[in-house]
């Protein structure tokens, strides 16, 4: 079957000591992130992680995301400094499974978070040149994998009724417009290509669906992560 050829060729892979297969999951918040990345636990070989946010929620009992959202103005900066310190983490983290997935990435903090942030005037002037240094400096200086980039693609409107929803405290006053906006930066960079590098090719997958029908979905981009992977 499929599944044994492709234990074999990961076993192969393994073998051969190359670099993991490092695929970056994106979408808008809410697209269901986390849940794909769940999808794939089932596979041995496959080194997944998950919910870098449940540490921005928690450095040294500091929520830091709560922060961010009750006083963006003096958050922002250092909630951004923090996630792009646990991103470049996650990107740096040793595996010994040929293949990587990853929730997010330096990418889209700078790109769609920071952009916006930046163009909201959220972040001072002097505040996002020093992140965009950092993150420049970080591109120039160590080296970034990512072969593939899953896009979960979603419509705002869904994803704002799946956050009132699931009802993460710090994120009750998220307006739909904040939503529109994220989204809008998403697709500039990952399908209208306009104005940042996007760093490997683009898996676009329908994430509106829910639940009970996204499964389907998921499988469709199983074949991609595996087959790509040797
Ligand atoms: N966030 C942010 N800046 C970043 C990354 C995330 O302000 N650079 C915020 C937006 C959300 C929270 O952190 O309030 C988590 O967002 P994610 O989209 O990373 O994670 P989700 O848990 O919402 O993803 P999903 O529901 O798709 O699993």
């Amino acid at each position: 079957s499929i599944f044994h050829k492709v234990e074999r060729l990961i076993h192969k892979m393994n073998a051969s000591n190359l670099k993991p297969f490092t695929v970056l999951v994106e979408g808008n918040i809410g697209s269901g992130k986390t849940t794909f990345l769940e999808h794939f636990q089932q596979f041995e070989d496959i080194t997944l992680l998950t919910e870098p946010v449940e540490e921005w929620r928690n450095l040294k009992g500091w929520n830091l995301l709560d922060l961010m959202y009750k006083d963006p103005a003096k958050w922002a900066m250092t909630f951004q400094a923090y996630v792009s310190m646990t991103m470049l983490d996650m990107h740096r983290r040793p595996t010994s499974t040929p293949v990587k997935l990853m929730e997010r990435s330096l990418y889209s903090a700078r790109y769609c978070f920071v952009e916006h942030m930046m163009r909201q005037g959220t972040l001072h002037p002097a505040q996002f040149a020093v992140l965009d240094e950092w993150f420049r400096f970080i591109q120039r200086e160590i080296p970034i994998e990512a072969d593939l980039i899953v896009y979960l693609k979603t419509t705002p409107s869904v994803v704002h009724e799946r956050i009132k929803r699931r009802a993460r405290s710090e994120e009750q006053c998220v307006p739909l417009s904040y939503i529109e906006e994220l989204h809008k930066l998403h697709e500039d960079w990952l399908v209208n290509r306009t104005f940042a590098e996007c760093p490997a090719p683009v898996l676009m997958i329908d994430a509106d669906l829910d639940l009970t029908q996204i499964t389907e979905e998921y499988k469709k981009s199983e074949h991609q992560i595996l087959r790509r992977a040797v």
